[in-house]
């Protein structure tokens, strides 16, 4: 079980000191949020090698990919491409994209609806599909993916399930265009987290793990094996990164968690 922590959640201050601090929690790997800029390449790199941290993701910083403005809809294509050349230069697998979350946790315009030539549903779907597909063509001549992100109902209103993300990348037919599995929005939203998990196979690349009440693992009520074993009969063999609050001191509280997941995977 490969684990890795969002960056805001890693110990230290400078990057150097949340990779070396990972390193000893007992954690292979880093999603890159906050430094996901061109001019914090080479400081990941190096933080890399001196530690043998990972990094596995990288964030899109900028405008909106489906909103009403083209302008902030150009903002962060670009902002998608350059996260994609950042993630292949730091060898991370390509750009986590819940396609929705901004605009609805910003409040900012939405797509209108114009039926009955087209609903906002169709014109939402037409244009995930055209704008993923140029990423993905984008993201296979730098060497990087880009990895969709259902959420729950309250944080995008669509994709909120894996059935529905996978439908996404099946639309988008492309190898470079896949998806991303997290345990907080599946506890709200999968009847069954194991079965969503077997059918979206092979097209998840990456975990998000927080329990029920989006802290670690297991203070809430999150029962996590199914969709462990789920994960492991499909060969899984990505990062499972924590994105959750941290109580109490992150460092005890890091390397205590590691470790019960661990062998909570291994009996999974
Ligand atoms: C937001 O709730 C979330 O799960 C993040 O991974 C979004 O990038
Ligand atoms: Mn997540």
């Amino acid at each position: 079980m490969k684990l890795a922590v969002r960056e805001p959640m890693a110990p230290g201050t400078t990057l150097r000191e949340k990779f070396e601090n990972l390193a000893k929690l007992g954690y292979q790997g880093i999603e890159i949020t906050t430094s996901s800029r061109p001019e914090c390449v080479e400081e990941i790199k190096q933080a890399c090698e001196a530690t043998g941290v990972q990094p596995t993701i990288t964030s899109a910083r900028g405008g909106a990919l489906l909103e009403a403005r083209k302008e902030e809809r150009d903002q962060a294509l670009q902002a998608h491409k350059v996260a994609l050349e950042i993630a292949a230069e730091i060898g991370a697998l390509g750009v986590i994209s819940p396609p929705l979350i901004t605009v609805k946790m910003q409040n900012r315009p939405r797509i209108p609806d114009l039926s009955p030539l087209y609903t906002r549903a169709q014109l939402e779907r037409l244009l995930a599909v055209e704008l993923y597909r140029e990423l993905a063509e984008y993201g296979a001549q730098v060497g990087a993916r880009v990895i969709i992100e259902p959420l729950n109902r309250y944080e995008q209103w669509w994709p909120c399930t894996l059935a529905q993300a996978v439908e996404l990348c099946r639309e988008v037919n492309h190898p470079n265009c896949r998806m991303m599995a997290d345990f907080f929005h599946m506890n709200i939203e999968e009847a069954d987290i194991a079965a969503a998990i077997r059918q979206a196979g092979e097209y998840i690349l990456n975990v998000h793990l927080a329990d029920s009440h989006r802290q670690t693992p297991p203070r809430g009520h999150t029962d996590f094996r199914p969709g462990f074993r789920a994960l492991k009969d499909l060969g899984y063999e990505h990062y499972f990164a924590l994105e959750c609050q941290v109580p109490g001191d992150p460092r005890e509280e890091l390397a205590r968690v590691a470790e019960y997941l661990r062998e909570l995977y291994e009996a999974a």
